[in-house]
């Protein structure tokens, strides 16, 4: 049994993996502050502790590490949203890279016996660069306050790791989706808006002419490679990206959900968005080399997520 902190625990992809912790027999401690996340969103058992609290509280978080004396941690905790990013740059900075390098910090001067950090990074670190399939070592053009800071805080990660001998290493996130991921804004993950346009029988509003393309990637197919990664001791002071390496278009998605859902999508067409980027895939050689296949297929993924989608 394993102690692990999960920052931004009560989110989409956070919640997910507290479940999953516990079903492996770990003990673990969440922290969040609810801006995103649902409380109800983590399972209620003994060997989980909730703490609605934000990250950039560093007399909290200090006193926290240096009490619980973590084996892992995830840190996952973020304002998600490339919009709000761009609409408030200094306090989503205050939570996506600095309340983490104060993690760091801590585990640096009190020479904390971490097993692993794990930092969660975005596809949106490539920006615009049109180079397909993107590899880790791909050119990084990040656009957004957003891709800045999740890119200097993955280089902070990955140095602290190096200089002060911290077993740490980052992933970069492409489209998950999944059971609990929040569509209550226009910059939702398109299938949680999807999902929702189906089962209220609502219009789908797609931006541009749906030939776009993204690397979907299931809720438990990241859960899957996090673990790899969590538990591979080679795999230190690197970046991964987590992804399928499938490209799969918007118009193909819809296709597949309607055959899911046995039901017809309506679609009302406005012009891309501003900044859109059309096609984007990873390359996922370095996730394979640790043996990750991903289980689920588009289809299959979307199969899950509705029938958990329509029992709420
Ligand atoms: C994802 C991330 C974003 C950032 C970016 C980096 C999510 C939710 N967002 O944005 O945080 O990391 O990658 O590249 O994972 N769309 C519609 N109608 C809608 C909503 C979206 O047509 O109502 C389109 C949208 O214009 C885009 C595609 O669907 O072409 C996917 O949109 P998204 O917001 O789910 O994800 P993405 O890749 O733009």
């Amino acid at each position: 049994m394993s102690k692990v902190l999960v920052t931004g625990g009560a989110g989409f992809i956070g919640s997910n993996l507290v479940d999953q912790l516990v079903q492996d027999g770990d003990e673990v401690i969440v922290v969040d502050d609810l801006s995103m996340g649902l409380a109800s969103n983590i399972p209620s058992s003994p060997k989980v502790t909730f703490y609605e609290h934000s990250i950039t509280d560093h007399g909290f978080m200090k006193d926290l590490l240096l009490k619980e004396q973590f084996d892992y941690i995830y840190l996952l905790a973020a304002i998600a949203s490339v919009a709000d990013s761009v609409a408030r740059p200094y306090e989503t900075h205050q939570i996506n890279q600095e309340a983490n390098i104060f993690i760091l910090e801590i585990i640096r001067q009190h020479k904390l016996p971490i097993k692993k950090v794990l930092f969660t990074s975005s596809a949106a670190v490539y920006g615009n660069n049109p180079e397909l399939p993107k590899r880790e070592d791909s050119t990084i053009d990040p656009l957004t306050p957003y891709a800045i800071d999740k890119f200097a805080t993955e280089r902070f990660v990955i140095d602290y790791g190096k200089l002060y001998n911290i077993p740490t290493v980052a992933v970069r996130f492409f489209n998950v989706y999944g059971p609990r991921q929040n569509p209550k804004s226009p910059y939702s993950g398109v299938l949680s808006l999807i999902t929702e346009c189906l089962k209220n029988q609502r219009v789908f509003t797609l931006f541009g002419d749906g030939e776009q393309t993204r690397d979907f990637i299931f809720i438990q197919d990241v859960l899957l490679a996090l673990h790899l990664i969590m538990s591979n001791s080679q795999a230190v002071h690197e970046v991964y990206n987590v992804a399928t390496g499938k490209q799969s278009s918007l118009l193909n998605i819809i296709t597949d959900y309607q055959k899911v859902t046995d039901q017809s999508l309506s679609v009302e067409y406005l012009p891309a968005r501003d900044g859109d980027i059309i096609h984007s895939c990873a390359d996922i050689t370095k996730l394979k080399g640790l043996g990750f296949n991903s289980k689920y297929t588009l289809f299959l993924g979307l199969s899950d997520y509705w029938v958990s989608a329509s029992r709420n």
